[in-house]
């Protein structure tokens, strides 16, 4: 366990053993039901993709003509979403408005290296995309089949779908039975925390929904607070997490109210604004062994 990059063996059976027979396994994305593959004529793309394939899932958008004005501004940012976004990265639209840009998810990632990390709400795949090229296992949950195939396509497209486990469940779900598998395990073995179902989900990356674009509008400034997180208070999410994990990395708005984010635990907390450019995009709170100077926890 740790800080360490390995060898990718076979994935985890951690989503098996907290869901038993409920785990919707990777071939549910593979969806009979979704709408026919419209398959363009890019034999090289195709190649690199194969199977993961989701053309036609969701448009591709080669010109801001065809974008729905309120995805204009993000459209605009494509690249910097996706750096590979001309080789066909595909987003709908609650991931054009919430994927993490490129570099910002790349410096995340950075600080969450390690054997297994968990993407609690892994959109169409801009974290989980960067956390593969960097730890040895990643599991990413998502409710929605669509961004999950979306995501999977985009991991193709980075030549990592391979090593991320997409998994269609709600992670508060998730947590919640994970969380009562642990404490089980603690009392059948009289372990602590050190228990080696504990050791397996290192870190979770927390990206949730913010209630939408309008998170930041009002009056000139308003404060963000965690109430508005979804699907349940931020606070509550967080104190599910830490119960899988102590380290827990928390993208938060760049307008969060950092009252609440302190009152979040009685430990250090690190706050890393990520900027692109001159622009402040969000924040992202690392908690336990990501804070620096509390390597010694892990
Ligand atoms: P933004 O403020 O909507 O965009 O989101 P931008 O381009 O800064 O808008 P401007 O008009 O202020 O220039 C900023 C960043 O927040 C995005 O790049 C996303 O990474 C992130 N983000 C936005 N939303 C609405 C969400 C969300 O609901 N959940 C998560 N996890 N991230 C979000």
């Amino acid at each position: 366990m740790g800080k360490r990059r390995g060898a990718v063996s076979g994935l985890s059976l951690f989503a098996k053993e907290a869901f038993g027979d409920q785990l919707l396994t990777p071939s549910a994305l593979n969806d009979s039901s979704a709408p026919p593959s419209k398959r363009r004529k890019v034999e090289l793309l195709r190649s690199s993709r194969g199977r993961y394939d989701a053309t036609g899932l969701v448009p591709f958008y080669r010109e801001e003509e065809e974008v729905p004005a309120e995805l204009r501004k993000y459209f605009s940012q494509r690249l910097r979403l996706f750096s590979l976004y001309p080789r066909g990265a595909l987003l709908d639209p609650v991931g054009w408005f919430s994927v993490t840009p490129e570099a910002i998810a790349a410096n995340i990632a950075e600080r969450c290296r390690c054997d297994t990390i968990l993407d609690a709400f892994c959109g169409v795949g801009g974290n989980a995309i960067q956390f593969a090229l960097r730890c040895e296992r990643v599991i990413a949950l998502d409710t929605s089949t669509t961004r999950l195939r979306l995501a999977r396509h985009n991991a193709a497209l980075y030549g990592v779908a391979d090593r991320i486990e997409f998994i269609l469940a709600d992670y508060v779900d998730f947590a919640r039975s994970y969380a009562s598998l642990l404490t089980q395990t603690m009392r059948g073995s009289g372990n602590t925390a050190t228990d080696s179902v504990h050791r397996k989900i290192d870190v979770v990356f927390l990206s949730p929904p913010w209630g939408g674009p309008g998170y930041i509008d009002g009056a000139p400034h308003p404060e963000y607070s965690l109430r508005d997180i979804q699907p349940i208070p931020g606070k509550e999410l967080f104190d599910l997490t830490r119960q899988i994990t102590p380290h827990v990395a928390y993208y938060l708005p760049r307008n969060v109210s950092m009252e609440e984010v302190a009152a979040l635990l009685p430990e250090k907390i690190e706050v890393e604004e990520q900027w692109m450019g001159n622009k402040l995009k969000a924040v992202c709170c690392y908690f336990g062994g990501l804070v620096s100077g509390q390597e010694d926890m892990w």
